[in-house]
């Protein structure tokens, strides 16, 4: 093989690798998942999430949740995606979303016994922001790279869902372990729901 035959066989090779990246990134731009949130307790609640998954251009995925919700009291309130697609009871939604080996997915809630500790919160995957409500009426809108609606480690589409959980409180994304007293993530929960794929519009 001579250089000239050698160089326009690597141009060719690098040419599909790009090609390959951008199919690849171009199947998870524009996913979609919805959830209808609705109160634990209280019927007066309700809401819903979107949540759309963009790739930048240097191939990160991001997720976009905007949550509208109604019924709630006035002030702030915890938003997480919790780690079950269940929310019946809202407690079936399990722990926050944090999946890996260094997962300690147990939100402080105020129906536990002892404080928790947990070294991972605010940092969960699946921590969000507070909701503001005013006059009985939030949103909010967030993106976060920590987690994905395409498959993968992320992914809030593993093998048991996820939900998004509006809770009683404000989270202050406590982050000390003298920080994590009971409630200090939102405490009891108010409001869930199930996280649902959409059809792509494409
Ligand atoms: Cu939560």
């Amino acid at each position: 093989m001579n250089s000239a035959t050698h160089t326009a066989r690597s141009f060719s090779i690098a040419s599909l690798a790009i090609a390959t990246l951008a199919t690849s990134a171009a199947a998870a731009d524009g996913l979609r998942a919805s959830a209808e949130i609705r109160g634990c307790t209280d019927r007066a609640i309700s809401g819903t999430a979107t949540l759309v998954e963009q790739v930048t251009a240097e191939g990160v995925k991001e997720v976009t949740v905007e949550l509208q919700v109604n019924g709630l009291s006035d002030g702030r309130h915890a938003v997480h995606i919790h780690e079950v697609a269940a929310c019946q009871p809202c407690a079936a939604a399990g722990g926050h979303h944090d999946p890996g080996p260094f997962g300690q997915s147990r939100p402080d809630s105020a129906t536990d016994d002892v404080p928790a500790v947990d070294i991972n919160h605010p940092y969960h995957m699946g921590d969000l922001v507070n909701v503001e409500v005013q006059g009985g009426i939030g949103s909010m809108k967030h993106t976060t790279n920590r987690v994905t609606l395409s498959p993968g480690r992320l992914s809030l589409f593993d093998k048991d869902g996820s939900s998004i959980v509006v809770h009683t409180a404000a989270d202050s994304y406590c982050d000390e372990e003298s920080d994590l007293k009971k409630g200090c993530a939102g405490g009891a929960r108010d409001a869930c729901g199930v996280i649902v794929a959409m059809p792509s519009a494409r």
